[in-house]
């Protein structure tokens, strides 16, 4: 990891010690840490007035358990975490993720890291996260909308359109959202329509929404690729995962001319010299809910399934994590930069370990963060926000229009702000510069609350 200022270590070592053994928690501080040293030294009175303490501490965590039967009637016991983290900018906003991996420490850096991405879309959302061990997979349908009526029946008296507001994520998508809005409007006897985004189209949900974080992510980095002169035209590109953020930036870099060679699940990866078959993805994976293995059995000639190894051992162009946090590595940067790689999108929450950001920003490849590449989804979740309240419905043209124009900002924003701390190209130093002062504007404003 590369060191941070002197004047911040305190602040690190005392997160490390308050929050024992979070290292995901732990990692997304330290990344942030580090890009501050430069906005201490213009503005001491971050410092000063601990606004870097406060912004690492979150405004209040939740843990509660979640019984449920099975369809044999056995009892489990999962639970279920809600991070609050930051309201200075709006009502806590940010996904829900269930998997077996969930605990607090994974929570608090996803948390973490959406209060900085909420602030980059310039809308008024603030940063929260959450969740369950649950593990959704080989469930059926009945233990599913079991488990999410227990989830909410205790997590609904934390939420409100004004209060907290929670999405999808890793293993919720709009099954486990419409189950869960189910079960808030029973509970509390209103039609709130703005608590929960990513709700299907038929009660209230956004139109885009589904596409927005991989269409989102794709055009970031085609504004990066145009400071280079380039286009996905032509372009090798190999996307992690093949669940809702890698289906959708699939299409979208089709769309843009690219070539997506490959695409994974946590069983292996699949790779197709012919170009990966969304429509053949999104039948197995959205329709199915079944394994990125039966792609190969399906497509026949070109497409081969392997397991074991690194998706990035495929040489590419482009690479776009879309899968989990942590799952690029030193050696997969390595490897992919002396394979030629040109830029990486980020869509995933963390994917890449410090050291594979390191080796990228060494190398010189064009590297776009999470916070700021995959804000497309939380972005468009704001806009579902905006409709519900205004109980209007938008085009789907009107909504990626303003979704396109959010990213632009975004991608501006961050190179703007790289350049103003001296630092032109750093899509890193630029997203956590401007999302951090954002933040600590607001909080500063607000009083010591
Ligand atoms: P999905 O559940 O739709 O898909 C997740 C994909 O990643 C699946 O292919 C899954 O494989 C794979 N995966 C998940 N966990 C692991 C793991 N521990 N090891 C290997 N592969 C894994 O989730 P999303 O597409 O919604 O989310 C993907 C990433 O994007 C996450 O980091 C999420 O935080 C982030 N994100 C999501 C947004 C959204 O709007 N949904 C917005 C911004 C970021 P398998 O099925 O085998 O588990
Ligand atoms: O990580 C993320 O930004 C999401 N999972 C989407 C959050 C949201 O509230 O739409």
């Amino acid at each position: 990891m590369v060191s941070i200022d002197d004047k911040l270590q305190p602040i690190l070592t005392e997160v490390l010690r308050r929050n024992a053994g979070e290292a995901e928690f732990h990692q997304a501080v330290h990344e942030v840490l580090e890009s501050l040293g430069r906005v201490i030294a213009k503005h001491p009175h971050y410092l000063e007035r601990s606004l870097i303490e406060r912004i690492c501490e979150p405004e209040r965590q939740i843990i509660f358990r979640v019984p449920w039967h099975d369809d044999a009637g056995h009892i489990h016991i999962n639970r279920g975490f809600r991070v609050q983290f930051n309201s200075a900018l709006g009502p806590y906003k940010g996904g829900l993720r269930f998997h077996p991996s969930v605990n607090v420490g994974i929570i608090k850096f996803l948390g973490f890291e959406q209060t900085f991405k909420n602030a980059l879309t310039g809308l008024p959302i603030g940063g929260g996260k959450g969740g369950s061990d649950f593990d959704p997979k080989g469930k059926s349908e009945n233990e599913v909308m079991r488990f999410c009526q227990s989830f909410m029946t205790e997590l609904f008296r934390h939420l409100g359109e004004y209060t907290d507001v929670p999405a999808g994520d890793i293993g919720v998508g709009g099954r486990e959202i419409g189950y869960m809005f189910g079960q808030y409007k029973r509970l509390t006897n209103r039609y709130e329509a703005g608590v929960l985004t990513g709700k299907g189209l038929a009660y209230g949900g956004s139109r885009a929404r589904k596409e927005a974080t991989g269409y989102g992510n794709t055009w970031f980095v085609e504004a990066m690729l145009a400071t280079k002169g380039e286009t996905f035209e032509g372009k090798r590109v190999v996307v992690s995962g093949s669940g809702n953020v890698a289906i959708y930036t699939m299409e979208k870099v089709a769309a843009l001319g690219g070539k997506v060679i490959a695409c994974s699940d946590s069983g292996g990866y699949v790779v197709d010299e012919n170009g990966i078959d969304t429509g053949l993805v999104k039948e197995i994976k959205e329709v199915r809910r079944g394994r990125i293995s039966e792609y190969a059995r399906l497509k026949g000639e070109g497409a081969h399934y392997i397991t074991g190894g690194s998706i990035w051992d495929v040489p590419c162009d482009v690479a776009m994590p879309s899968a989990t946090q942590n799952e690029l590595t030193g050696k997969d940067a390595r490897t992919l930069v002396k394979n030629g790689l040109l830029a990486v999108g980020e869509g995933a929450n963390m994917p890449s370990t410090p050291d594979a950001i390191h080796i990228f920003r060494a190398s010189g490849v064009l590297f776009a963060p999470g916070k700021a590449a995959n804000a497309g989804g939380v972005a468009t979740s704001a806009l579902e926000m905006q409709q519900n309240a205004s109980r209007d419905s938008w085009s789907s043209e009107q909504t990626q229009t303003r979704l396109a124009g959010i990213m632009r900002s975004i991608h501006d924003t961050c190179a703007a702000t790289a350049d103003e701390y001296g630092a032109p190209g750093d899509y890193v130093l630029g997203a956590n510069i401007a999302g951090f002062v954002k933040v600590a504007e607001a909080m500063d404003a607000l009083g010591v609350i």
